[in-house]
């Protein structure tokens, strides 16, 4: 062990461990800007400088390791000095020349340059802003606008997108004071190999990158007293829609929520997950059918379409062995505008149908040809947050509602499909029952749980059937998935979702600045397994509006009119 003193402080860490590290032991804050707890150091924006006893030059704390006996100084004179000048510099690169820039930023509430310029005591901003103020946006993708103004060149995104995404949509351009972070050849996010999963929108410390905005839209088809509006909430964001009314990451927040929604004006609440439901009877039919006649094997999840854009561009060959059903989100908007229609007597052009997802991919996958108009209009979790908060909703506060029946209703393993494993989950429990006719006895499979980035299990089904199953979460654990998968690892059935955790964090998800990405995604998943474990329904075919709406309109999984209308295939 390593023993060392930081502002007078004594700490003992083990050998390797770095001044950053050592500091937040004994709770002394460090500011750092291209830092970020899960990505590799870089060290490029040098505001964690600290001085060392002994030693001419300031330190970075990120990327200097403890040695026996250091004394180290965070907020020495010398160090706010220089600490300032830096934090000036890069102020001056990003755009705030114009105040009414930050009332509008999307990340007025939580913005980390104001954090920082607090953490720091900056008083003044004596550098004209220069650097990227003249680039325009970036506008190309359904899902995604870059302001390059407000760009800090902390690499935060590309960091991301390369060691967690393993995709590398950006890259750093030029040199000295023109540097930039850009895409290839500037292209524009929307024709490049991005998959649209936003993590780095939830990267970014700054705004630079953010959702392609529906508010308007939303807000306008509200207004319209000719429309017909109706809103689906995705599971993970009833455990996340609470953080930007103060609350802590996970807090359960279903019941207020559908109030809140009522209350801004949706003329129906419904959930996702009476679809996820529907999914997984759609799915598991699908992958029951094909396991028993080794038709195209593993059959790959399709309902994250940050993973569908990934299979796309890196492993087309591999197209055919994702299930056809649609995602959850699409399947809630074809049978909205079929079965709920007619049953409402609603004209074609009467319906709106609006998803929260917390997800900035829902987007794009809504715009794709293959789904028609099933969804008009994506919000993320932040989006909706924020229409609330501009007439003074509080999504906490209301006394719980239900969602509205005939499209609400929703078992736990419809719940779970937020948390990487969940769809695996909540598919072998139906699985199960489809090729037994009995219920799968420990309902609980947790071998597919937690945060591990790959994942396998082995269900025994029937003498001759043991169902092998992967999951992976994050695109490069994706990519060492299906390089497995190319090895000749057999899988009967592989889940993949794009973002680290599942649905839970995804790029559309509220950004918390003060804890550790792991402590986020743990707790909203660990809320997610607690609702579903309180739900007296649990197995997506118990669901009894589920099977109302084969009996009255689909007629039964894998039907012809199922298949018109909750399947797909990707054509790339
Ligand atoms: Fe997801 Fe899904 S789980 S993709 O993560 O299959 O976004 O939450 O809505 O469609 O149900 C996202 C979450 C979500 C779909 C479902």
């Amino acid at each position: 062990m390593i023993e060392l003193t930081i502002d007078n402080k004594q700490v003992t860490v083990e050998p390797g461990t770095t001044i950053l590290e050592a500091a937040s032991q004994i709770n002394v804050n460090i500011p750092t800007l291209c830092f970020a707890d899960d990505l590799e150091v870089y060290g490029g924006c040098r505001l964690c400088v600290v001085e060392v006893e002994g030693q001419d030059q300031l330190r970075p704390a990120c990327n200097t390791r403890a040695r026996e006996g250091m004394e180290i100084k965070t907020h020495s004179p010398r160090v706010r000095e220089v600490r300032e000048n830096l934090f000036e510099m890069i102020i001056a690169s990003h755009n705030i020349s114009c105040e009414l820039n930050c009332l509008i930023c999307s990340r007025q509430s939580s913005c980390e340059l104001e954090d920082l310029a607090q953490d720091i005591g900056v008083s003044r901003v004596r550098l004209e802003p220069s650097g990227n103020g003249e680039e325009e946006l970036d506008r190309s993708s359904f899902s995604i606008v870059r302001e390059p103004q407000k760009c800090i060149n902390c690499t935060r995104c590309i960091r991301k997108c390369e060691e967690v995404q393993g995709v590398g949509v950006f890259a750093k351009a030029n040199r000295g004071p023109e540097t930039k972070v850009t895409t290839f050849r500037d292209k524009g996010m929307g024709n490049v190999e991005c998959t649209n999963c936003g993590q780095c929108v939830v990267s970014c410390p700054t705004g630079a990158l953010h959702e392609v905005y529906h508010q308007d839209g939303v807000w306008d088809a509200i207004y319209d007293d000719d429309k017909h509006v109706i809103v689906q909430t995705a599971p993970s964001v009833r455990v996340a829609i609470a953080e930007p009314f103060g609350k802590e990451p996970g807090t359960i927040a279903t019941g207020q929520m559908v109030a809140a929604l009522r209350k801004l004006g949706f003329d129906r609440v419904f959930d996702t997950n009476f679809t996820a439901d529907l999914t997984i009877m759609e799915e598991g039919t699908e992958v029951v059918e094909r396991v028993l006649n080794d038709d195209h094997l593993p059959v790959l999840t399709s309902c994250s379409p940050g993973w569908i854009k990934f299979i796309e561009h890196f492993y087309p060959e591999y197209l055919e062995n994702l299930s056809t059903a649609k995602s959850p989100q699409q399947m809630f908007g074809a049978v909205a505008k079929s079965y709920y229609a007619d049953k409402m007597g609603l004209a074609e052009d009467e319906l709106v149908v609006v998803s929260i997802m917390p997800c900035t991919a829902k987007k794009f996958e809504a715009n794709r040809p293959e789904m028609g108009d099933d969804v008009d209009y994506v919000l993320t979790t932040r989006e909706a947050a924020r229409m609330l908060k501009s007439v003074g909703i509080d999504a906490c506060q209301l006394e719980p509602e239900d969602y509205d029946e005939m499209l609400g209703v929703s078992s736990g393993a419809g719940d779970i499909f937020g948390a990487s494993g969940g769809v695996m989950e909540a598919a072998v429990r139906t699985a199960y029952n489809l090729i037994t006719g009995e219920e799968l006895e420990e309902i609980d499979v947790t071998p597919v749980r937690g945060l591990q980035g790959l994942k396998t299990a082995e269900v025994p089904v029937t003498d001759d059937i043991t169902l092998k199953v992967g999951v992976a979460h994050g695109l490069s654990n994706a990519q060492k998935m299906m390089e497995k998968i190319e090895a000749g690892e057999e899988f009967h059935f592989v889940e993949m979702m794009a973002c680290p955790g599942g649905c839970i964090s995804g790029g559309g998800q509220p950004i918390n600045t003060d804890m550790t990405w792991e402590e986020v995604r743990e707790r909203r998943i660990n809320s997610l397994y607690d609702i579903d474990e309180n739900k007296e329904l649990r197995r997506s075919h118990e669901n009894p509006r589920i099977q109302k709406l084969y009996q009255e309109f689909l007629d039964e999984p894998g039907s012809s009119r199922a298949h018109k209308l909750l399947h797909t295939d990707y054509t790339f």
